[in-house]
């Protein structure tokens, strides 16, 4: 049996290629219309950058908190979903 150890190599490359900074990175990155979705962000959040198609390559929740999406069932955890730049800045794009 053959153990493949690239691949969190790999995927750490897959998100700076995605352009998902390295403070803000989760468990899993997606893309959605054009724009990179990173670790457990809520769907209104995502509804609301399609509509509003802002000037980012995308949204971000860092770590893995408690009570987002997908990590209900614990004591609700406060987080923040973070816009972030192809310049590299950051923004708050909202609260939980
Ligand atoms: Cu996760």
């Amino acid at each position: 049996m053959e153990v493949n150890n690239v691949s969190d190599t790999r995927l750490a490359a897959i998100k700076t290629e995605s352009g998902v900074p390295a403070d803000l990175e989760s468990c899993h990155t997606a893309k959605v219309g054009g724009y990179v979705v990173e670790g457990h962000v809520p769907a209104e959040d995502i509804q609301r950058m399609l509509k509003e198609k802002p000037a980012i390559v995308g949204i971000s929740v860092a770590g893995m908190p408690s009570g987002s999406p997908g990590m209900e069932g614990g004591a609700k955890q406060p987080y923040t979903v973070t816009a972030f730049a192809k310049d590299g800045k950051q923004t708050v794009y909202s609260k939980h």
